[in-house]
């Protein structure tokens, strides 16, 4: 009888979650909606080997390093579970957070994962317990000065943290049907709009992600009021005039708060098991740049010395900004008003022409880790991986705002080489920044001390379901080319796609439609932009108008078992630098389909990959290595002078020991 009702909790709970999941994919001013979850499934091939990683290796070697860093401890020492006190920046629950949301996806997708289950189970109990009965949470503030909350949002995290953990629990929500975790969210969200907004404390935060979390949880709930307090956070940024004053006041305050965190952590010093500090704050490779202060004591850092609307490019911190711009697409996608759409849509043109790396990294200027100049990009880039993984999310709500394949095209270019290179292929080491050369001092790390990259790279891939395809009155849209499959079924007609795909060193693609009964939906593909002379072909019949960079549109009558298979050639294209970047001038960059490719020295003993000349009119061919670093297509071609030289897919590099790289290859 108890199983029954059991069984009967979570059908129900089921139900409710899809109730609120169909309501998600369809934001009235998007042209494209979006899929749950539950409708993909990503398996085999180059990406259900990543996932299966995720779920086996990478989510229990975080949670280990979580447990080690205090992320855990620091709960359970407010909860009184444990002795101890609060170890860490003001930001590191949003690592835990991040970590959540990550294992709900999996723990959705894998339900008899018992001891995941116990974990996500656990964390959600542990920040049961130390919300406060208004809603607010923040591990740090609650231990050090609660009654300092909310006082300092230049410089410090409570809304960051906040966002992260609404955005833990709508993932939590929709994977796996469980209301806790929800509960706590809208009891914070709510705590949030009682505190902000119109004749209420004016301020917006320092660090930008409770706009596009809120307007998450508003999609799950259909509750204006969070769309509301969202739109309110964008649109208040950026016109408060006194920014000098309200940053000396911020840093003030930290370094008197520094003075009770250190007070209270003294005692416990000695025994205290390291933790995340705000030391990982200090940059690699950081030099000072007269432009820094100024950045900082307008505001321009934290994307608020304007008014979002009339921006017109990126400026400041570059996860900050990611995160912004993806909040403000968000709030159009729901509220339609379209100066917000046209500011990101200019925004996105002069950023991603002038600011963003051949790799789709953002950040050049490590002091601000953000951008630098229109066309300063120096090879030791910053690029975080964060603001790579913001700039995804930013893509996405683009292309759903417009159906235009270039944002689908730079979200594919930006997994391959911005984020992915970011994890080791053992899935276990970081990088945070992601430089362009390396001398071979780079090495990914276990974990980092701001840990903020690695738990966003399993949240993003433990969701990578979500940017595959859509759905819209014209038809269903193909965006990624990623082996599983998706059920469309909102429309009228209902039908399932089988994808396989050889992606990313293979461009053969085979898609399969599976229905009851004949289906006239139109099949809208994404031929890549760098697919030129791309083939189309229904049952041994070329389709016509496969275009590079656009959607190809296919309408016919579908019966089951139809096929239609793509072939993508992945030509070896020599990439230049616009020619205001100084650095790359009488340079080249390698790329073949969606991969760009670097000289590592492991491959090419005998030959300074940094030195190296290869011709313009070079001959390269691409060589499948099974054996190499996880099975890779290498590129194999001449230096000018005649050697042998070998280039491997970017992502791949820095897997075999200390090692000197370079993707941008000097050629005449
Ligand atoms: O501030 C929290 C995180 O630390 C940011 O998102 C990262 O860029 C790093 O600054
Ligand atoms: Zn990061």
């Amino acid at each position: 009888m108890q199983r029954m009702s059991y069984a009967v909790l979570a059908i129900f709970a089921l139900f409710a979650a899809n109730a609120a999941l169909s309501m998600s994919g369809q934001s009235p001013h998007a042209q494209l909606g979006q899929l749950s979850l539950s409708q993909v499934e990503i398996t085999g091939g180059f990406w259900g080997e990543r996932r299966e990683q995720l779920w086996k290796t990478v989510l229990p070697y975080q949670w280990t390093q979580l447990e080690s860093h205090h992320d855990l401890d620091n709960f359970r020492v407010l909860a009184g579970l444990k002795q101890g006190v609060h170890m860490g920046p003001v930001y590191l629950d949003s690592d835990l957070y991040k970590w959540l949301e990550a294992a709900s996806y999996m723990s959705g997708k894998h339900p008899r994962d018992d001891l995941l289950a116990s974990r996500v189970d656990e964390v959600t109990k542990l920040i049961g317990k130390v919300q406060m009965p208004d809603g607010y949470v923040n591990t740090y503030y609650e231990t050090f000065a609660p009654e300092r909350r909310w006082t300092n949002l230049v410089m410090n995290h409570e809304l960051y943290c906040s966002g992260h953990l609404i955005e833990a629990a709508c993932a939590n929500h929709e994977a796996t049907g469980k209301d806790d975790l929800f509960q706590i969210a809208e009891k914070l969200a709510d705590h949030i709009i009682s505190v902000f907004g119109p004749g209420k404390n004016l301020g917006v935060p320092g660090h930008e992600e409770i706009e596009l979390a809120l307007v998450r949880l508003y999609r799950q709930t259909g509750e204006k009021k969070y769309l509301d307090e969202a739109a309110w956070f964008i649109n208040e940024r950026g016109r408060y005039t006194k920014y000098p004053q309200a940053l000396i006041k911020s840093l003030q305050d930290q370094s008197s708060m520094a003075k009770i965190v250190n007070e209270k952590r003294a005692p416990w010093m000695k025994t205290a098991p390291k933790a995340g500090s705000a030391a990982g704050y200090i940059i690699g490779g950081a030099v000072f740049d007269p432009r820094i202060p100024g950045s900082f004591f307008s505001g321009k850092y934290f994307q608020d010395d304007q008014p979002f609307v009339e921006m017109t490019v990126a400026e400041g911190h570059a996860v900050r900004a990611m995160y912004f711009f993806t909040g403000a697409t968000d709030v159009y996608l729901e509220t339609g008003d379209a100066k917000l759409l046209q500011a990101s849509e200019k925004i996105w043109d002069n950023t991603i022409t002038k600011r963003t790396y051949i790799t789709g990294g953002m950040g050049a200027l490590p002091m601000i880790e953000g951008f630098a100049g229109d066309y300063e990009l120096p090879n030791r880039s910053y690029a975080e991986t964060c603001a790579a993984i913001g700039s995804f999310f930013w893509n996405w709500r683009l292309l759903r705002a417009t159906a235009d394949a270039k944002y689908a095209d730079l979200m594919e270019k930006t997994l391959y080489n911005a984020i992915l290179p970011a994890i080791a292929l053992d899935g276990v080491n970081y990088f945070y920044q992601n430089p362009l050369t390396s001398s071979g001092r780079d090495r990914r790390q276990p974990w980092y001390g701001t840990a903020c990259c690695p738990p966003n790279i399993a949240r993003l891939f433990g969701s990578l379901e979500r940017y595959l395809y859509s759905e819209s009155d014209e038809g269903v849209w193909v965006h990624q080319y990623i082996s599983g499959s998706a059920e469309f079924k909102s429309k009228k007609e209902k039908v399932k796609i089988e994808l396989e795909s050889g992606f990313p060193f293979s461009g053969e693609v085979k898609i399969r439609l599976v229905t009851e009964k004949p289906v006239t939906t139109a099949l809208m593909l994404r031929i890549p932009a760098w697919a030129a002379n791309a083939e189309v072909m229904i049952a041994g019949q070329k389709v016509e108008g496969a275009k590079a960079g656009s959607y190809l549109k296919i309408s016919r009558e579908w019966k089951n078992g139809d096929e239609v298979r793509l072939n993508l050639p992945m030509e070896i294209v020599l990439m230049e630098s616009p020619p205001q970047v100084k650095n790359n001038r009488g340079k080249v960059a390698l790329m073949r389909g969606p991969l760009i490719y670097c000289l590592e020295d492991k491959d090419n003993p005998g030959i300074n990959v940094h030195r190296a000349v290869i011709s313009r009119s070079a001959k390269l061919e691409p060589e499948s290595r099974p054996a190499l670093l996880g099975g890779v297509t290498v590129l194999k071609g001449k230096t000018i002078d005649g050697k042998d030289l070998i280039a491997i897919p970017y992502y791949a590099w820095s897997n075999r020991g200390p090692s000197q790289m370079e993707i941008w290859i000097k050629a005449k």
